[in-house]
């Protein structure tokens, strides 16, 4: 419903002024995939993870994996919470699955 005017007032009476209303969408909240550094996860598996589950290329996730290598926690991506939420499981699963320990968590923005 943007766009819409009308010429009542508030009350609903109707006094020839033309009124915008505010379109009532909200941009949805928006939650950071953060990355978690440990000392056993092969660099390389985490560079996989960001190019499957991320969509980066290899050169940006490279520098991601390097980012969280050498400050301990990294920013995968911004999502809204179901699709961050299904990140986190997909990661954690293919980890578990390759026996890493490399943890991921969700951070509202
Ligand atoms: N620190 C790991 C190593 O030296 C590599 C690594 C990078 C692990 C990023 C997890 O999120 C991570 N093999």
């Amino acid at each position: 419903m943007s766009g819409d005017d009308n010429r009542n007032g508030d009350d609903g009476t109707q006094n020839g002024v033309v009124i915008k209303t505010r379109p009532k969408t909200k941009r949805p909240a928006m939650f950071k995939v953060l990355m978690l550094n440990d000392d056993y996860t092969p660099m390389e598996f985490v560079v996989h993870v960001l190019e499957r589950f991320f969509s980066k290329n290899r050169e940006e996730a490279t520098r991601i994996m390097m980012h969280v290598h050498q400050r301990g926690v990294g920013v995968c991506g911004v999502y809204t919470y179901e699709v961050a939420e299904t990140k986190v499981t997909q990661v954690m699963d293919l980890a578990r699955q390759n026996q890493h320990p490399l943890q991921c968590t969700i951070e509202k923005e």
